[in-house]
């Protein structure tokens, strides 16, 4: 059983809560699989503002052509064609490009099984804890308050919100803010976005560690592994602030390099950005190895599903709902959501493979 056509097309999808001045849309590129047995599989790569017709062109050129005639079994040629693309970069671009073929032939083979995707890769619990989160480093502290009461009226246990102003004291306020509205039970996530320094970062979080929080994500550039050693090991001897990274690592081998390093005690692969499922199954596999926690990144239409299917000996995954950003929300899909957020819990509604059709 081989792949006997491959497709992609591009779209811009509008955000109806812009994520920055110049971030009004993400770029979605919707991919289409047939067998040689006839069955069709529907997946999609993504990227908000960078690379989108890259990623677009990258499938309709490279990817197709070196796919065609290569085994549809998920999984059996992502080695191979990673190597093909390898001289455009080991990882971004490519990798994001790999995922749109690797997402279809998942689909397809769930479809052809009759089956979900997570029924098809085994699923292990029936939901997922939730949490709220916003690109919201932008908003006036009174919108970032209001974001904070909606995700508390919706039920999340746990929110999510940026940090990296560019004083620690408007950093500090923002935090206290939002740690009056949860009070001291719920969990509070805050994000760097890369923003820091070392320095910075480590005066940052020692500050911040009196509201109570529960991860600090990307405090320094994805690239930097020895700055993010050094601070894993500095805030094991302060607050105790665990580290939470991975939607800027592309492969697994960038994983295998932080998980041995032990400069993050929380992995976040976004499934579009590592490749696929494929290389995320593996990244889990080697995150449960370590003892390390693994929440996806964003895509909760997706990464929800996978979540269900994470190993048990991991800790409970959470699933990251970005404020009005599903694809479903935006009224991206032809089909319902395949998956439901109620009471800061994320589950399946019923559906064949990845249950994602894109208008
Ligand atoms: C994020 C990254 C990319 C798009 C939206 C939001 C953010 C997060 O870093 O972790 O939610
Ligand atoms: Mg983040």
């Amino acid at each position: 059983m081989t792949i006997d056509r491959l497709d992609a097309r591009l779209l811009r999808v509008p955000l109806t809560r812009p994520w920055a001045a110049d971030v009004t849309s993400v770029g979605v590129i919707a991919t289409h699989v047939v067998r040689s047995d006839g069955a069709e599989g529907w997946g999609f790569s993504w990227t908000p503002q960078i690379g989108a017709e890259a990623v677009h062109a990258l499938l309709q050129h490279d990817i197709a052509a070196a796919a065609v005639g290569r085994s549809a079994v998920p999984g059996e040629e992502w080695q191979a064609l990673w190597e093909h693309l390898h001289e455009a970069g080991g990882g971004g671009v490519t990798t994001i490009a790999l995922a749109g073929l690797d997402l279809a032939l998942w689909d397809a083979q769930a479809r052809a099984a009759s089956s979900s995707l997570s029924a098809l890769l085994g699923r292990r619990r029936e939901s997922v804890r939730a949490y709220g989160s916003g690109v919201n480093l932008h908003y006036p502290l009174d919108e970032l308050v209001a974001q904070v009461q909606r995700w508390v009226a919706a039920g999340f246990p746990a929110v999510k919100i940026k940090v990296g102003r560019p004083s620690l004291a408007e950093d500090l306020d923002r935090v206290a803010a939002v740690r009056e509205v949860l009070g001291p039970d719920r969990e509070l996530m805050v994000d760097a976005n890369q923003r820091w320094d070392l320095d910075r970062a480590t005066r940052s979080i020692d500050a911040l560690a009196a509201y109570d929080l529960a991860w600090i994500e990307e405090p320094l550039r994805a690239e930097d592994l020895a700055g993010h050693t050094e601070l894993a090991r500095r805030l094991q001897a302060s607050s105790g602030v665990p580290i939470a990274l991975g939607e800027n690592l592309h492969t697994r081998h960038r994983f295998e390099e932080y998980l041995r390093a032990e400069a993050a005690q929380i992995v976040q692969p976004n499934v579009v950005r590592v490749g696929g499922i494929t290389p995320l199954l593996r990244i889990a596999e080697r995150a449960e190895q370590h003892g390390v926690a693994l929440h996806p990144h964003l895509l909760p239409e997706l990464s929800g599903q996978l979540a269900l299917t994470l190993p048990d000996g991991i800790a409970e995954p959470w699933a990251e709902v970005v404020e009005d950003a599903g694809f479903a929300e935006l009224g991206a899909l032809t089909v319902p959501s395949p998956v439901i957020v109620r009471d800061g819990r994320l589950t399946e509604a019923p559906h064949l493979g990845l249950g994602i059709r894109f208008v």
